[in-house]
């Protein structure tokens, strides 16, 4: 295989060279220096595109709902990525076969990018790996992003909420709703798609949601202010309920957009990012400057109760502290740089 920089590879992902395009995506999902440098080319770039999230139980229909979406989306001439992600299995460097399955309608279309994502063993996996992905995929050209996460874990939660409009898809049937609110789904979800509904018990669901989300409203954010979670049913397989699940998903943007709401989310998920990505790199260092029998003893020092925790960590960053030359921003005003490089469009 011919190794081409990240830089190579985005001007010719740029003129439309899938694989390139795919090369850059699997430099993100296996992180490290080479990650870093397309992230730092995908940044100035990107600020474009609006992602919309799918999460839900395994099984759900989130790649039908998805599959679905995309043929919409196709019909009204727009193009679209998606990016599948898949915390559980290991690298696949494509798609995973379930949805290769299911989204082969879309395989040979060109307006249409779909790649699966798997981050095992990625310093920082999939909470750091998925924002990248996404820029990348930006910075690209691509306006509509939709990303599927499975809705079980913490981590992928929190990944599934991270999207500009997040739907959670549940199925009819005593306890799915239920199952929801548990996997902490009710305060990620803008919008609710009951996929399914050729099934039994749509309006109990329905009912169930509702009742959950007036118990929610009352506990809710800043970023849900006067915004009813609408409920759509859907049949993934055959398309009923698409034209109405879209319809949600662009008054939800137009909602938050309007009301100033979208900037204030994407401010909040950056600070997420960057304090991930602070708290990863300290570690990082931290390793690397204290020696591993060190870091062992200490640990074994903290389960002895010979040292507590925040003495143990003290020390643990100290070589690292201790390189710090004194606070940085405080008497730094007059040599703020601009975060947008010359040349770059304001955004
Ligand atoms: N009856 C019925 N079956 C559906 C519907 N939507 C999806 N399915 C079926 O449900 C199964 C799971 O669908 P997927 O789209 O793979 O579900 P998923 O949520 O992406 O699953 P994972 O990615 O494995 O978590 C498949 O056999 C689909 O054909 C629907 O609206 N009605
Ligand atoms: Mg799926």
């Amino acid at each position: 295989m011919t190794t081409r920089s990240p830089g190579d590879l985005f001007a010719a992902a740029g003129e439309g060279d899938r694989s390139a395009k795919a090369r850059l995506l699997s430099l993100i999902e296996r992180g490290g220096d080479a990650a870093r440098e397309v992230g730092r080319l995908a940044a100035p770039r990107a600020g474009h595109a609006y992602t919309i999230g799918l999460t839900g139980a395994p099984g759900a229909g989130k790649s039908t709902l998805t599959s679905a979406l995309v043929s919409h989306l196709r019909s009204l001439g727009d193009e679209v990525a998606v990016l599948a992600v898949d915390p559980s299995s290991p690298f696949t460097g494509g798609a995973i076969l379930g949805d290769r399955v299911r989204m082969q309608d879309h395989a040979t279309d060109p307006g249409v990018f779909i790649r699966s994502m798997a981050t095992r063993g990625h310093l920082g996996g999939l909470s750091l790996a998925t924002p990248e992905a996404i820029r990348v995929l930006d910075a690209l050209g691509h306006r509509w992003i939709v990303v599927e996460t499975v809705g079980v874990g913490q981590v992928e939660v929190e990944v599934a909420g991270k999207a500009d409009t997040t739907v959670v898809v549940v199925n009819p049937g005593w306890g799915d709703s239920v199952q929801a609110a548990k996997a902490g789904l009710m305060e990620v979800a803008d919008v609710f798609a009951i996929n399914k509904a050729d099934r039994p018990g749509v309006e109990d669901t329905r009912r169930d949601l509702q009742q959950m989300l007036e118990l929610s409203a009352e506990t809710a954010g800043p970023g849900s202010a006067g915004w009813d979670v609408p409920i759509v049913g859907t049949v993934g397989t055959t398309g009923t309920g698409i034209v109405e699940l879209w319809a949600a998903i662009t008054a939800h943007r137009e909602h938050i957009t309007d009301a100033g709401v979208l900037e204030q989310r994407r401010r909040f998920r950056l600070g997420e990012e960057l304090r991930e990505i602070v708290a990863r790199r300290l570690e990082h260092r931290a390793r690397e400057l204290c020696t591993e029998e060190r870091w062992e003893e200490l640990t074994d020092g903290v389960l002895s109760r010979d040292i507590d925790p925040w003495s143990a960590a003290d020390e643990m960053l100290d070589p690292v502290l201790s390189f710090t030359s004194g606070p940085i921003g405080a008497d730094q005003q007059d040599t703020t740089v601009s975060a947008t490089p010359a040349g770059t469009p304001a955004r």
